[in-house]
């Protein structure tokens, strides 16, 4: 098969298919372009999320100076809600949905996003997501922990920070990627995603970053340009089951992927990323292997983006750019900041 032609790739985590149009990319990449971005201040007088300051509660926040985790004051989900399960037609169903949602400040500095913090910044937020996914796991089956960056990505806020939101019940994309994990293990006897962390290593053509405990990817069925599968080279189904030396070697690929994203186009790289782990007391979670997907939305410039749409929304996701050069592009970047370089 001549990888430059029409062709349709399998996700076989999603379980769904991907169109592919590589003849359609007559533009050459140009690069870095433009003046890059001033880093924040430091301080944010009037930022919600700095340490001292005021929530739009009226809470003040307090004088932190690390990782800095507290309730969201608009939650999306409440611990208790009223049950309303069944009290609908078949067409028009409903059912309760029971959660906590969380924010965490990644660091008291508004100005510097997980790519410019420290190796040390970096660990600790690592240290606080396998903490409260540990704690928030006791009560709930599901917990995403998710950053959503950028204002492209509808973030009005810069200072670095993620949420978790935990569910009493599993989520659609969580629940579909238990039933793909565990329907491949069942049928070859092994980890599906440990299995691609593997072909990956071998193929190396989607290759972005890599150390001896993980690997980055732009995977083969990526559907956003920069699309990026952050992966185990070992069994692991939770966050709150890496040992220290795994989390610091996380902490270590997390910076070279996140700088690389950053000096792609010189600029604070937008993107949704978020966390997939074994649901919390599910007895039998052998098939289920840890990852994080990064979902950027910048396709040729730091404000050039794809949008889904179209065809996109009617049938199938589609992209011109091939993984293999989109890799690439993001392996020729340098894993120093290009904020440190000036
Ligand atoms: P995002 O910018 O990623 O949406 O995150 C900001 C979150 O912070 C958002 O969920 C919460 C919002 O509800 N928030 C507070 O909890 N307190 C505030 O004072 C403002 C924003
Ligand atoms: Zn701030």
């Amino acid at each position: 098969m001549t990888m430059d032609q029409p062709h349709r790739r399998y996700d076989p985590l999603a379980d769904k298919w991907i169109l592919l149009s590589p003849h359609r990319l007559s533009r050459p990449w140009q690069g870095e372009e433009g003046e890059p971005e001033p880093s924040p201040p430091a301080h944010d007088p009037d930022c919600y999320l700095c340490p001292g300051n005021k929530r739009a509660t009226g809470d003040f926040n307090p004088d932190y100076d690390g990782v800095y985790v507290f309730p969201n004051d608009f939650p999306a989900l409440k611990p208790t809600s009223a049950d309303i399960t069944g009290k609908t037609a078949d067409l028009f169903q409903s059912e309760a949905a029971n959660g906590e949602c969380h924010v965490v400040c990644f660091s008291p500095d508004h100005g510097k996003s997980l790519a410019e913090l420290s190796y040390e910044g970096r660990l600790a937020v690592i240290e606080t997501w396998c903490q409260e996914s540990e704690k928030l796991g006791q009560q709930y089956p599901n917990v995403q922990i998710f950053e959503n960056k950028g204002a492209m990505m509808g973030c009005s806020n810069p200072h670095p920070h993620g949420q978790i939101w935990a569910n009493d019940y599993l989520p659609d994309i969580v629940k579909n990627e238990d039933q793909t994990q565990l329907a491949y293990a069942q049928k070859n006897n092994r980890s599906m995603l440990l299995a691609v962390a593997e072909a990956e290593i071998e193929a190396g053509d989607r290759m972005v970053a890599q150390n001896d405990q993980w690997v980055a990817v732009v995977p083969w069925w990526a559907s956003w340009p920069f699309e990026t599968l952050l992966l185990p080279r070992f069994a692991v189904s939770r966050l709150p089951d890496l040992d220290s030396d795994q989390q610091q070697a996380l902490a270590e690929i997390l910076g070279a992927l996140t700088v690389k994203y950053d000096n792609l186009f010189r600029c604070s790289f937008p993107y949704s990323m978020g966390w997939h782990g074994a649901p919390f007391g599910q007895k039998e979670s052998g098939h289920w292997q840890l990852h994080a997907h990064f979902y950027p939305p910048l396709l040729r410039s730091a404000s050039v983006r794809k949008f889904m749409v179209g065809y996109e929304m009617m049938a199938e996701a589609q992209r011109d750019l091939l993984p293999e050069r989109a890799a690439e592009m993001l392996r020729n970047v340098s894993t120093a900041h290009y904020r440190q370089d000036a």
